[in-house]
């Protein structure tokens, strides 16, 4: 597979993202959403802030407070021996080793533009969703952007102590926003609502963690309105030894090829090493897989994907397809964000077919 990662990568970093306010630091500008408006590519950040600690013994975890509108701040002694701190991302109760008490940051979605096709940015002075209710107290993570008709719907993990499900917002202009509250209730991420209606239906791809049986894996479902989901099919699993054995999931919105819809999903090994490959599904019958990567399309190899806030990460949440050119944005070491490029052609001949 020809992979060419753009000369300017990574595109965003953190460094290039002004606080939301003056006593926080910007630690994470990844995962973004991806879309064109007006002639621009649009990329929808996921902006991790956390308020700065003078005192390195001492974690702060920001906490939205959706009855006074401001964010609270929780202190952690490192040293304290009931939680474990060892993921920088989030907080555990000590012997706890899948869930989590608290994030270590906050996230929220704000937008960068681009007007020479991906390779510089402008990033808004201000924050676009920023969390707003009782299920984002934790933040609102890896957007992803559905245009139908006039209407961009965006989508996105809304975290808080209730769990992580999936919410949604529309806008026409990126300007002013409607909250339709959550599609996907707990837990579920990694949505992608595909950009038109087949067969009368709408079909979106999504990711429930199964407590007591079952894996992380891709399932599909339909809607009439893009609000209720139901006919739940289980539609792509983990393969046990190969790159997306551990857990997977949806990545770029899905995009119609002549072959039928290719879908571009991480998979993560159980050691937490995130690449992408992509899916084939079929044209007429979105839930039938046609084919599938047996190997990445891109693995962490770009020193600024292997190293960062949490290394070995590719994760893209967006991809913008001009003729046989796949531009895929994707969040790199859960810290930056860069592109790279591929031949549709190439992506569809390198995909193994299921009889
Ligand atoms: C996982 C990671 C984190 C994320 C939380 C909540 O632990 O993907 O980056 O903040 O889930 O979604």
């Amino acid at each position: 597979m020809n992979v060419y990662r753009y000369e300017e990568n990574p595109l965003v970093t953190p460094a290039d993202v002004k606080p939301h306010r003056e006593d926080f630091e910007v630690i994470g500008a990844f995962n973004a959403g991806v879309t064109t408006f007006n002639d621009e590519i649009i990329m929808l950040l996921r902006v991790a802030e956390r308020p700065i600690s003078e005192d390195p013994a001492i974690v702060k975890a920001p906490i939205y407070n959706p009855k006074t509108n401001e964010l609270e701040i929780i202190e952690f002694r490192l040293d304290n021996p009931a939680y474990d701190f060892s993921d920088p991302r989030v907080i555990r109760k000590n012997g706890d080793k899948q869930g989590f008490e608290y994030l270590t940051s906050l996230a929220y979605l704000r937008i960068a533009r681009s007007n020479d096709g991906g390779h510089h940015f402008t990033i808004d002075e201000h924050p676009f969703v920023y969390p707003s209710n009782e299920l984002e107290t934790f933040g609102v993570e890896d957007p992803r952007i559905t245009k139908i008709d006039d209407t961009y719907y965006i989508y996105f993990s809304a975290v808080s102590s209730f769990g992580v499900g999936e919410s949604m917002v529309s806008t026409k202009d990126l300007v002013t926003t409607e909250h339709h509250g959550m599609i996907f209730a707990p837990e579920n991420k990694d949505v992608l609502i595909f950009p038109e209606k087949i067969n009368g239906k709408y079909y979106a791809i999504h990711r429930p963690v199964p407590k007591s049986i079952g894996e992380p894996e891709m399932w599909i479902a339909e809607s009439t309105n893009l609000l209720h989901w139901g006919n739940h099919k289980h539609l792509l699993g983990l393969r046990p030894g190969m790159w997306d054995s551990g857990r997977m999931g949806g990545g770029a919105v899905p995009f119609k090829t002549e072959k039928g819809w290719l879908e571009l999903y991480h998979g993560a090994t159980t050691d937490h090493r995130y690449c992408m490959g992509a899916v084939l599904l079929d044209l007429e019958d979105p839930t039938k897989v046609l084919a599938r990567s047996d190997k990445p399309i891109i693995e962490p190899e770009a020193d600024y994907e292997v190293e960062g806030f949490f290394g070995n990460v590719v994760f893209s949440c967006g991809a913008v397809v001009e003729g046989d050119v796949v531009k895929m944005f994707y969040g790199v070491a859960d810290t930056s964000m860069a592109c790279a490029e591929f031949s549709l052609q190439e992506i569809l001949d390198s995909l193994t077919y299921i009889n």
